[in-house]
């Protein structure tokens, strides 16, 4: 396997400068090494290849890419405000952005963004205030790029009423005979109702199209080694049109929840306080881009992003895994279990959540 993957890094470095390469991080789409270079100096990479499962046209990742980096680039210079950066593409030798394999696969390197750190757990209100001021950074940077200047990388992607067509064509066919299939199962038919929430809101023009990053979950963010301060948000391949909704929602979800995504689900809960450190941290950046009709479903999106992560992992396990990386069987069905928690507490909790809301606006 190694080999392969060296033979691979060998299009993009000198072979003789290459001095390892190993696996890297925890995503559950693309598969994901580090290239360390030695030599006159050495550095760091990260060399991907793109998921075909998931991605049906990677080289329109790869011009996304282009545009944004070029896009935020030209924003940030000049500006002498704190530390921010995106992931910067490394050519081949070939001077071509990424390779195909023999199997058609899609290779790409990008920069290493060195003196940072990521976390899978939220360590504190301070580093929780930072990750709402970088996706608010994030969405205020991008919010003059025309959304119709991206490509829809992952076409459906969050859009949940799909994710339940999805779904229905799938559990159709099941047995169900398991009892967290049937929890799962009926978890999902007493919210079938707000699928359509956001989906409804933009189709109405009260939620507008923008940029959106796709998948802001804490490990996602960099942070400062020295400062703590959030430097970075990475993995932008699902930059795309969409609504910031998603994203606020997918972030809140992912860094609410102290337990993470593979815990026990009776012990996962929705942290309020940091959802508070967050939407502060975010508003403090968004304020010149958010209008009054964007708080109304902040709520909403945390509810419905959390619930769809559910059944997108769900549907999976259904299906036999065929989209998210797992390493047991029966990960997938837990997964979905924990997300499942985590509505119910997001539910338990509304009033205080939507009291938050207030209070940042
Ligand atoms: C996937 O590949 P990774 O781990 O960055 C998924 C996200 C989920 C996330 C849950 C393209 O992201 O939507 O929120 O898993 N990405 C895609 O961990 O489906
Ligand atoms: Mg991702």
């Amino acid at each position: 396997m190694v080999d392969t993957v060296l033979s691979i890094a060998e299009h993009f470095f000198a072979p003789e400068t290459i001095s390892a390469v190993h696996a890297y991080g925890t995503g559950k789409v693309n598969d994901t090494y580090c290239v360390e270079i030695s030599g006159k100096s050495t550095a760091r990479f990260i060399l991907q290849r793109l998921s075909s499962a998931v991605f049906a046209h990677p080289e329109w990742i790869m011009e996304n890419l282009r545009l944004l980096s070029d896009h935020i680039s030209a924003k940030l210079s000049g500006d002498s405000g704190s530390r921010f950066e995106v992931p910067c593409l490394h050519q081949t030798s070939k001077g071509h952005d990424f390779l195909r394999d023999k199997n058609g696969s899609c290779w790409r390197v990008l920069h290493f963004i060195e003196q940072s750190n990521s976390f899978e757990t939220v360590e504190s209100s301070f580093q929780a205030r930072e990750v709402g001021k970088a996706l608010g950074r994030f969405h205020h940077l991008l919010s003059d790029l025309d959304p119709a200047r991206l490509h829809d990388t992952l076409p459906g992607f969050h859009v949940t009423p799909g994710y339940l067509a999805q779904y229905d064509g799938v559990v159709a066919q099941g047995d169900g005979s398991s009892a967290d299939i049937r929890f799962c199962r009926d978890f999902i038919e007493q919210r079938r109702r707000m699928a359509t929430v956001l989906e409804d809101a933009a189709k109405q023009g009260i939620l507008l199209r923008r940029p959106i990053h796709g998948d802001p979950k804490l490990s996602n963010f960099l942070f400062d080694s020295v400062s703590g301060q959030a430097v970075s948000l990475i993995d932008l391949d699902t930059v795309k049109p969409g609504l910031i909704h998603y994203d606020i929602g997918d972030c809140l979800r992912s860094c609410c929840n102290r337990a993470g995504e593979e815990y026990s689900p009776a012990d996962v809960s929705f942290d309020t306080d940091l959802c508070r450190a967050i939407l502060r941290g975010y508003v403090e950046e968004g304020k010149a881009f958010l209008r009054p009709v964007d708080y109304d479903f902040l709520y909403d999106s945390v509810r419905l992003i959390s619930f769809e992560l559910g059944l997108r992992f769900f549907t999976d396990h259904l299906s036999g895994n065929v989209y998210f990386k797992t390493s047991r069987p029966g990960l997938n069905l837990q997964r979905a279990m924990v997300q499942f928690a985590l509505t119910a507490s997001i539910e338990k909790q509304q009033q205080e959540i939507e009291l938050i809301v207030r209070e940042v606006r």
